[in-house]
């Protein structure tokens, strides 16, 4: 039986906060604080206790090795670069799951199997480094080639970010879906991360019936106004579009073009005059999990950021007061992650999959959660000071915690 399951990130042990990321506002602001690896790894573990007892079903990725030897020597590192440049082997980014591939569940391909593209991340160096290594994980936990396929990142130029600018409307997640593919087009102050080409691209590797896909511009205002990626400002769960006012170039005209091909459509506008751009990317409204339960109803999983504004909280409460279908919105608290510019929905890759075919080590319980707070708060540093960054002491924890969790895992191979 074909479900959504999110493989939540867990944050690495290196999660450090080093303004890496050009047009992040959350990743700018935060620059050079201390950051809390353990505490921001048990907020990702609380987060995901909570949405395996809403939806019946969790799954997870790994942290990847850090600091990045290769990156080092690629960088020819000598402990005299700048700190953005020491920083980067050493960046947890892969926390950040909905950057970590595209995925085309089994009922809308060609050949009848899931498709999963790793994101080639290249607009960013700390993210770049990035696809190798998860692909490496997909391939384990999605080997099943039965039903599975898993490709290579889209070559460069084509800048890819993955499932944060992609979303799939259907009746059931089971059924076949109409795939969403958001771009930006280059030009402005920020980088826009994904290239129209490379959506292009996922969509014919994965077999895709272009009738059924739809090709829409991000609104070049919202990446000036700090949302790199889509899923700051619109989230897509069945035949809901969650979306603000101003997400696309041409709203109404992206209504069309996915009711043309998807007429069960039901929009949810966030005006405004309600919550206005800058409002919605400063609490991560859109950067929410839109859930369906095993009831049929929906949650809107956002962060505690959006319980603290006014006016975000006051739309929620009209929101949840209407007969709209979006019945409850539930704040989790992923501080530690929203300073960099993640929040509950970054942390997340969603697969439509039979968890059956899914390699149950990557697949989450309540022993395994368990086990895993364990580890996590005996071995994750409790904090990392932008000074610590490049020392061998924290890179021997680094290392030494991430291993320890791969053994609690058995996933030993992937050391
Ligand atoms: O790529 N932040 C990430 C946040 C990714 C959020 N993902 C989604 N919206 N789906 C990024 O900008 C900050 C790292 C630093 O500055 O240390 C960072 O990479």
């Amino acid at each position: 039986m074909l479900k959504e399951i999110n493989f939540d990130g867990i944050v690495g042990p290196s999660h450090n906060y080093a303004g890496l990321s050009l047009g992040n506002i959350a990743s700018a602001s935060h620059k050079g604080d201390p950051s809390y690896p353990r505490a921001a790894a048990l907020q990702g573990l609380a987060k995901m206790r909570g949405n395996l007892a809403r939806l019946g079903v969790q799954g997870f990725l790994l942290p990847l090795p850090r600091p990045n030897g290769a990156l080092q020597s690629a960088l020819a590192y000598d402990g005299s670069e700048a700190a953005a440049l020491r920083a980067a082997p050493w960046s947890a980014s892969s926390m950040w799951t909905a950057n970590a591939a595209t995925v085309s569940p089994a009922p809308d391909t060609a050949d009848g199997k899931c498709h999963l593209t790793p994101a080639n991340l290249i607009t960013m160096l700390h993210r770049a480094q990035e696809w190798q290594d998860t692909k490496a994980q997909l391939d384990i936990a999605f080997g099943d080639k039965e039903h599975f396929a898993v490709h290579d990142a889209v070559p460069p130029t084509f800048g890819d970010e993955g499932a944060a600018n992609h979303g799939r409307f259907c009746e059931g997640h089971g059924s076949a879906g109409v795939e969403l593919f958001v771009y930006g087009k280059p030009g402005g102050r920020f980088p826009a991360r994904q290239h129209e080409q490379a959506s292009r691209l996922v969509a014919r590797l994965h077999g895709l019936d272009t009738t059924k896909c739809v090709f829409i511009e991000q609104n070049p205002a919202t990446i000036e106004a700090g949302a790199f990626h889509n899923d700051v400002v619109s989230v897509v769960n069945e035949r809901v579009l969650f979306t603000h006012q101003e997400a696309f170039t041409d709203q109404q005209g992206a209504y069309e073009a996915i009711r043309t091909k998807f007429p069960a459509l039901e929009v949810v506008e966030v005006p405004s005059s309600a919550v206005s751009m800058a409002e919605a990317i400063r609490t991560y409204l859109f950067n929410a999990q839109l859930v369906t339960l095993p009831d049929g109803s929906m949650n809107l999983i956002v962060p505690e950021e959006c319980r603290e504004s006014p006016t975000v909280w006051t739309y929620c409460e009209e929101m949840m007061a209407s007969n709209g279908p979006i019945r409850e919105v539930v704040p989790v608290d992923v501080r530690q992650s929203m300073a960099n510019g993640g929040g509950p929905a970054c942390l997340r890759l969603r697969v439509v999959c039979d968890p059956a075919t899914v390699d149950p080590r990557f697949l989450l319980d309540e022993t395994k959660a368990n086990q895993m707070e364990r580890v996590i708060a005996k071995a994750w540093p409790e904090q990392i000071d932008p000074a610590d960054i490049g020392s061998e002491a924290l890179a021997k924890s680094v290392i030494a915690a991430r291993l320890a969790l791969l053994e609690m895992l058995d996933l030993q191979k992937l050391a």
